[in-house]
């Protein structure tokens, strides 16, 4: 049996996990990611967390193939170096260099929505397509393009920011620069400020009661207040979808993948998301009177697509 690292670098965690050939994680080691703070310091966290793993996985770092990086922001696969990202204060960062002054083994990085799709695809929901897009809806929206089997990352290592195409021009401003992207509205971000936003022009609805009892206004209190009977809420909920299945249908409408998934934290909550969102794909997409359509599926592996992608970029990358 081989065995391979993958790390998931995000905002909030480090997640290292020893994946095996057949894709089953058998250990995992996670830290905060604690930023700001020097990025070596994050590296060396990182091949700390992949060793850890190791040690708990009852392996020696001997035994692994190589170690898999999946980051937010652009990462240069074929320089080592994460050129860009900046929700983790990355400017130019030689990962790779950094990971390998701890652990002599080949290490390989890759954005963490293209890494997450990776993952989908050889052993998630878009398992045996041969065509997929992934799109991530978290705190931004990824995008991973999956094309003959192949992670598609455009000629400069930046692509797929689907998230930064505009689906409003002059729309809410983008973390990005942009004005109006697909992310500002349709990450989980998004939907926190949409309901924030409702709250205040409407003191007194549901939303507003369950956020004080939370401590807080969550990617979930519009969902949850719609079930309780807050016409607001449903208001934000139908403005969030009808948003999502803009950005999804702008997708389909270029790539026509056999395949799109969606993942992050926003899916779990189901049918009352997916339903009505795949209804307005279905009446607006171009294909749709076309026999065969894109398949709308929700991400099978959660946060372990990330780990499990970046685990096998070793393969992507041969
Ligand atoms: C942002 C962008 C993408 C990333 C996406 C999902 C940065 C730092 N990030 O659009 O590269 O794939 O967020 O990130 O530029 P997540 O944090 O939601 O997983
Ligand atoms: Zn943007």
């Amino acid at each position: 049996m081989k065995y391979y690292v993958g790390i998931d670098l995000g905002g909030t965690n480090i997640v290292a996990g020893v994946v095996d050939e057949d894709y089953n994680i058998i250990s995992k080691a996670k830290t905060k990611t604690n930023r700001p703070r020097p990025e070596k310091e994050i590296a060396d966290d990182m091949a700390k967390m992949a060793l850890q793993a190791v040690e708990e996985a009852g392996l020696k770092i001997d035994d692994i193939e190589w170690i898999g990086v999946g980051t937010p922001g652009i990462a240069n696969s074929s320089n080592g170096i994460i050129e860009y990202s900046n929700n983790l204060g990355f400017k130019n960062t030689p990962m790779v260099k950094y990971i390998q002054e701890t652990i002599d083994k080949p290490v390989f990085i890759e954005n963490d929505a293209n890494a997450a799709a990776y993952g989908e695809y050889l052993a998630g929901a878009a398992k045996g397509a041969k065509n997929a897009v992934c799109i991530t809806l978290g705190t931004g929206v990824g995008g991973g393009i999956i094309i003959d089997g192949k992670i598609y990352a455009g000629s400069n290592f930046a692509g797929a920011e689907i998230g930064h195409t505009v689906i409003e021009v002059d729309g809410v401003q983008c973390s990005c620069g942009r004005k109006g992207c697909f992310e500002a509205y349709s990450s989980a971000t998004g939907l926190i400020r949409m309901t924030k936003e409702a709250i205040t022009e409407h003191p007194d609805c549901t939303m507003a009661k369950i956020a004080v009892e939370n401590g807080k206004v969550t990617a979930r209190t519009s969902f949850d207040s719609m079930r309780a009977g807050d016409k607001y809420a449903k208001a934000v909920v139908d403005k969030y979808i009808k948003y999502l299945a803009a950005g999804i249908t702008n997708t389909i409408n270029v790539f026509q993948p056999d395949v799109l998934c969606i993942g992050g934290g926003v899916c779990n909550e189901g049918d009352p998301l997916l339903l009505p969102m795949k209804e307005l794909v279905k009446k607006e997409i171009y294909t749709r009177n076309s026999e065969k359509n894109t398949e709308i599926v929700i991400a099978k592996l959660g946060n372990d697509a990330g780990i499990i992608g970046a685990a096998f970029l070793g393969k992507a990358n041969s």
